[in-house]
């Protein structure tokens, strides 16, 4: 490549364009244009340019995200607009008095209504950016709103931050307001990191964004996955204001910046009510903590004439969620055996409403876990109950521990069977060592066995297991398909009818497939998609017990230690003998014929992917077609076969239904890559 001086600097000017125009579509509008391997390359290159004239280095440069030099301290910044706190109301009455208040002040009739945008209210750090001619210049933490501190350096290094703005209308000098946050997933990862560090685990996604802001070495911010969405501006000279608040979202939007997509323009408080029962019934499913929901007046010159009070303005109000942190008590702790025998402690708590629920058990994972956490009965726990997940303990309140709070002991031997507990080393988990022959590990496999999506046997469900295995009238999995319908029909609430259905499902459950049936075995690490992945690619039973590693290997998803277990499972006797009893009692499958089988049922396919994505990641899904066979196109055009559409589609979703083109929703998506 001839590298004169001034083609070097036109080919980095659009190195960096580029690189900056995907970072916001992949962070930002979270709709990645180009393969991570391009993103590379470019920033290899941008990279190279940049070791060569170090002159060039700009702040606006991509490569800048990756932190720098450790500051000594951080600098005071004062607010050239102060930076407003939220008033709280905590029921409907407490916002129904917002409204009157609001239209007392502006003189409006009881009918006439005012517009109010919703946005759920994030659970992070609310920061200030500074632009000046589109360049990001300055960024500060919110301090106590007239004073905070300097943290430029580690908020360049947040993706969906952009370093220089696009679009049209950038004002000259613009000061954008928002909340750093880091999802759940983040939270997670960085957590499992430092435990496994041995660095103390953070409490929450909040605190965890917090740490990571208040870092002097901006490396480690940049090494956790913070993302920012901006909810309003300070200063803003030299362009044109908008009319309203949304009006000034779609602004900032424009501009560069992440804006959260559940905002919303309502009409009177009783739609903002709605919008609260609505947030809250999706605030479980969403990827990042949020802590409850802020209305503000949207027309602006409204807001200009309420002004505000003290340091409040009197045109916005957080109504908040119930915590997702309550202390309580933990009185004792109960050790369950599960399927695989695997024994897990279970905090029994003094009954907590946390996160919209009431808690009275909590998982505490493993002996290391309660290692970490220090925790004794009797201490005060700090619960964290957020999204599907189970409760955990978070933290233990040391300074109210009781003298008499006793040592946890771990079993030495099954609370269940009595058989000895064993610790594989390396292991986190201690398993009971009695297989089948503990009770509770065959309740477990027979619960597993009877499940949806393993023999789907309906009206089997865990309290009837419990019962059956209980009474003696079962042992194994095998043993059902010998149940009749006098043997049940005396059981506790059990009356004749419903002993028949029973029976009848469990007939019918015998007709089956293989992968299925392989599901329903309950190997270890053998789910659902192994499952189907075995069966696709071993035809019949015979030849997965068969099986030796090597072969075992050559499957997708089987890594050694999934083979290992298969293995394991098929040498054991008892375990043969449970699958020649079943067959025999008439459970049975089609074997598939293997050498039919296309391995890339989506060659020649064209699929496109818009909207969000909430169960998989969209480099996941991306990844799966890929592997299947299908091409993964940017738009929607006439070539294209299928599209899979989530929350906020639109341009694309629109065209695929003028053009015809099928189109799934992510559930529907996930199905059908699960029945391929
Ligand atoms: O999501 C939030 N945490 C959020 C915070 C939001 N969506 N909007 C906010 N709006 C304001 C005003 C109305 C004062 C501009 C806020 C906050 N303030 C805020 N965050 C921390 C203190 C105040």
């Amino acid at each position: 490549m001839a590298e004169n001086p001034e083609q070097v600097l036109s080919e980095y000017e659009q190195l960096k364009d580029e690189l900056n125009q995907h970072n916001h579509r992949y962070y930002v509008q979270d709709d990645p244009s180009v393969p991570d391997s391009e993103y590379d390359r470019l920033m290899r290159r941008l990279q190279e340019i940049e070791q060569q004239f170090p002159e060039l280095v700009s702040d606006d440069s991509p490569s800048q995200r990756v932190g720098g030099e450790a500051l000594q301290s951080f600098t005071q910044v004062t607010h050239a607009v102060a930076m407003l706190s939220l008033e709280n109301a905590f029921n409907e009455e407490e916002l129904e008095a917002f409204d009157k208040r609001i239209k007392d002040r502006l003189n409006l009739k009881d009918d006439q209504q005012i517009e109010y945008a919703c946005e759920p209210k994030l659970d992070g750090v609310a920061v200030s950016l500074l632009y000046k001619d589109g360049l990001l210049v300055r960024g500060a933490t919110r301090g106590d709103g007239k004073v905070g501190e300097d943290i430029t350096a580690n908020v360049r290094t947040i993706n969906s931050i952009p370093l220089k703005l696009s679009g049209q209308g950038i004002p000259k000098l613009l000061e954008v307001r928002g909340e750093i946050y880091l999802p759940r997933a983040g939270f997670d990862k960085i957590n499992a990191s430092a435990i496994a560090a041995g660095d103390k685990a953070f409490v929450n996604p909040r605190n965890a964004a917090a740490g990571s802001l208040r870092q002097l070495d901006s490396k480690i911010t940049a090494s956790r996955p913070l993302e920012m969405c901006a909810y309003s501006v300070g200063q803003f000279k030299g362009g044109t204001t908008p009319d309203s608040h949304l009006n000034m979202l779609a602004a900032l939007g424009e501009w560069g910046f992440k804006i959260n997509r559940y905002v919303e323009p309502v009409e009177g408080v009783k739609a903002c009510e709605s919008y609260y029962d609505r947030m809250q019934e999706r605030r479980d499913q969403l990827p990042y903590d949020i802590d409850g929901i802020v209305y503000k007046v949207n027309d602006l010159k409204l807001q200009q004439r309420l002004g505000f009070v003290a340091k409040a303005p009197r045109w916005a109000i957080a109504r908040k969620f119930p915590a997702q942190e309550e202390m309580t008590v933990l009185q004792d702790v109960e050790f369950q055996v599960g399927r695989t025998g695997a024994i897990t402690p279970v905090a029994k708590l003094k009954p907590v409403f946390v996160g919209g629920v009431t808690v009275s058990n909590a998982t505490l994972h493993n002996g290391d876990e309660i290692q970490r956490l220090g925790v004794r009965i009797g201490d005060t726990v700090i619960i964290r109950r957020a999204g599907d997940v189970i409760p955990q303990v978070a933290k233990v309140v040391l300074e109210k521990r009781p003298a008499d709070a006793r040592p946890i002991v771990f079993p030495e031997s099954c609370p269940v069977c009595q058989s000895p507990v064993r610790r594989v080393e390396g292991e986190a988990v201690a398993r009971c060592s009695g297989g089948l022959f503990c009770a509770a590990q065959s309740k477990q496999a027979i619960k597993h066995f009877a499940s949806r999506k393993a023999m789907d046997i309906d009206g089997l469900g865990d309290k009837l297991v419990d019962l059956l295995v209980d009474e003696g009238l079962i042992y194994s999995v095998a043993d059902l398909y010998e149940l009749g319908v006098d043997k049940i029909a005396g059981l506790e609430r059990m009356g004749d009818k419903s002993a028949k259905n029973l029976i009848e499902s469990i007939e019918n459950s015998k007709q089956t497939s293989l992968a299925k049936f392989l599901f329903s075995l309950g190997i270890r690490e053998v789910g659902e998609a192994t499952a189907q992945t075995l069966a696709k690619n071993f035809g019949s039973l015979e030849s997965i017990t068969g099986a030796d590693q090597d072969a075992l290997l050559e499957v997708d998803d089987v890594g050694p230690v999934v083979a290992y277990y298969i293995r394991d499972f098929f040498r054991n006797p008892d375990n043969l003998s449970i699958i020649s009893a079943l067959r025999e009692f008439g459970v049975c499958w089609d074997d598939i014929d293997i050498t039919a089988q296309d391995s890339q049922p989506l060659k020649g396919q064209t699929w496109v992917l818009t909207g969000a994505m909430e169960i998989m990641s969209r480099a996941e899904a991306k990844d799966k077609l890929q592997d299947l066979g299908a091409k993964v196109a940017g738009s929607v055009s006439a070539k294209t076969t299928q599209v899979v559409a989530g929350p906020g589609a639109g341009s694309k979703l629109n065209k695929a239904q003028t053009l015809d083109i099928p189109v799934l929703d992510e559930q529907q998506f996930v199905r059908f890559l699960a029945d391929l």
